[in-house]
């Protein structure tokens, strides 16, 4: 077929915009081509048919879907958080068109199948985006290793498992540590692990609350920097003993990230994650007042970090490389309900008047962290907050003069979209803006002229119904704009500079932020069999540190 006839016959063409890779700004004028759900081609002045639906960008930039690839959703613990349907819509709305959640073995489960039923029977039909799922593995018997991981990464296209060092019911000791990490090693499985100190974690706490500091902000007292770091050392020694590699999820200690730069330095296969509420928020904001209980809504694990030295330094540590992807963390909990956050504040038996046993006397609501579910909402605010602080390599100047700025679109695309895809085994399928890839693409509102801030006489960002391009002004996150079902957003009032003003989804439009919002489906999504990771920092089959050549052979 000659190229124009093979043109033609396109489902789709978006013109006039910027295409962004993990390695390049494309000049305006590169155009892209879906076919059958995927990109087709990418060229210049691509030949439209009939049936040829034309996108013009208007000059904006356009960025592969995002993978967020660790949200919570619908897990058996979190019964006040999103369901598929409104995690999921939350995810489209926000620019992701593949999100990789969790199901979750309970520890007295023999098997994982039991689990992995359940979560797939949320999840199916229910879906407005691509996912799937790792394995919270707790229960790491001999079967469960021997027999039942070899099929869930050849068969059902389970390709990561997730450990945790902390969380009575999930913990596992360095023995259990050790042992998945030889088998997942051997498999090709990655590794993700929360490394928290759980002892240290335990002992604080008691302590704090002997002395009745129990207020919300306790809870980043309560998970100190060392407890992070310590489990990280830990995790990073076990991975090289074992020559496995692994993936250090939501750091947020700067000397926990310094293991990870100084094992990556060495060549160690180690991988990291953060979050956007380890590069933008602060501990002061977990303080409640003495009639709130606002500080809840921003207890998570690890907690913020006290100083703004501690965003400064993962900022640095994205910008140098040292982390492969950023994720959302989405874990979400309904703030003013009796089983999310408010489940930590314990009402008075009595108030004035009511003749209780305390004589009549007034009595205050108490606040209790150990009782607050653990987790933030963000998976819609993932990639407007981390492209804010992005320039364009390929112009002069690029913007990265502005003070806030501090990585290359470049380097957006390839911890948002491109690294998430390639380390969980969904390389050359999603991720990236190439022929042969999924065509999930978000194009975003044009940014020229320069940006100014909305005046009040604007109205609010979702409120304007003309087809206007608005990148010029500035949108301000805050829970009424948001597609999640959670009562709130820890990042209320940040301004950002853009928003995914269109998103496909295999060629379909999803979200059309002037036209109507969400408009894909439920059931859009599909489950992603994915295969094994295609990205390593650093190298495998190296010789642990102090060990001899070949010394694991006497062992493994
Ligand atoms: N910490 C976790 O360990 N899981 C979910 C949310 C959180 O904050
Ligand atoms: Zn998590």
């Amino acid at each position: 077929m000659d190229p124009d006839t093979e043109s033609r016959n396109l489902d789709l063409i978006i013109r006039n915009g910027r295409i962004v890779t993990a390695s390049e700004v494309l000049t305006l004028g590169v155009e892209l081509g879906v076919k059958n759900g995927k990109i087709h081609c990418i060229g210049q002045s691509l030949k439209a048919g009939p049936e040829t639906e034309v996108v013009d960008a208007q000059g904006a930039y356009i960025t592969p879907g995002g993978v967020d690839s660790h949200v919570h959703i619908q897990q058996d613990n979190s019964p006040t958080g999103d369901t598929w349907e409104t995690g999921s819509r939350s995810a489209i709305a926000g620019g992701n068109t593949t999100v990789i959640a969790f199901a979750t073995q309970k520890r007295q489960e023999e098997s994982i199948w039991t689990a992995l039923e359940a979560y797939h029977g949320k999840a199916t039909g229910n879906s407005y985006c691509d996912y799937g799922f790792h394995l919270i593995l707790t229960n790491p018997s001999e079967t469960v290793l021997e027999a039942e991981l070899p099929r869930l990464v050849n068969e059902e296209g389970i390709s990561s498992i997730k450990l945790y060092m902390t969380y009575e019911p999930m913990k596992l000791g360095d023995g259990d540590l050790f042992n998945i990490m030889m088998k997942a090693r051997s498999l090709g499985i990655t590794t993700m692990i929360h490394a928290e100190n759980s002892d240290m974690i335990e002992q604080i706490t008691k302590r704090l609350a002997k002395q009745g500091n129990t207020g919300t902000f306790f809870h980043s007292i309560a998970r100190p920097q060392l407890a992070e770091s310590e489990a990280t050392y830990r995790a990073i020694s076990l991975a090289e003993v074992t020559d496995a590699p692994i993936l250090l999820v939501h750091m947020s200690a700067p000397e926990a990230v310094r293991h990870v730069r100084e094992a990556q330095a060495r060549l160690l296969p180690i991988h990291a994650e953060t979050c956007p509420h380890y590069l933008y928020l602060l501990s002061d904001r977990l303080r409640s007042g003495p009639n709130d209980f606002e500080g809840a809504k921003s207890i998570c694990a690890p907690p913020l970090r006290h100083d703004a030295r501690d965003l400064e330094a993962i900022w640095m540590g994205l910008a140098a490389g040292t982390f492969t992807v950023v994720s959302s963390d989405h874990a979400p909990a309904t703030f003013d309900h009796p089983c999310g956050k408010m489940k930590g504040l314990q009402m008075p038996e009595d108030t004035e008047g009511s003749g209780g046993s305390n004589g009549g006397k007034s009595q205050r609501a108490r606040g209790d962290f150990r009782n607050v579910p653990n987790g933030l909402p963000g998976v819609e605010t993932r990639l407007p907050l981390l492209f804010d602080r992005t320039f364009d390599p390929a112009r002069p100047g690029g913007g990265a003069d502005d003070d806030k700025i501090r990585i290359p679109l470049t380097r957006f695309v390839e911890v948002t979209s491109t690294n998430p895809a390639k380390l969980y085994g969904l390389g050359g399928r999603k991720g990236s803006l190439l022929p042969g890839h999924d065509a999930d693409i978000v194009i975003w509102h044009p940014e020229e002229p320069p940006l100014v801030a909305v005046s009040e006489a604007d109205g609010p960002p979702s409120s304007s119904s003309e087809n206007e391009p608005r990148g010029k002004k500035k949108i301000t996150i805050t829970k009424s704009v948001l597609h999640h079902r959670i009562d709130y957003t820890p990042f209320e009032g940040i301004e950002v500079r853009n928003w995914p003003r269109w998103v496909f989804l295999r060629g379909r439009r999803v979200w059309d932020r002037d036209g109507g919002g969400v408009v894909g489906e439920k059931g859009d999504g599909v489950f992603l069999k994915r295969g094994k990771s295609t990205i390593l920092t650093g190298q495998m089959r190296r010789t642990g540190i102090g060990m001899m050549k070949g010394e694991q052979a006497y062992w493994t």
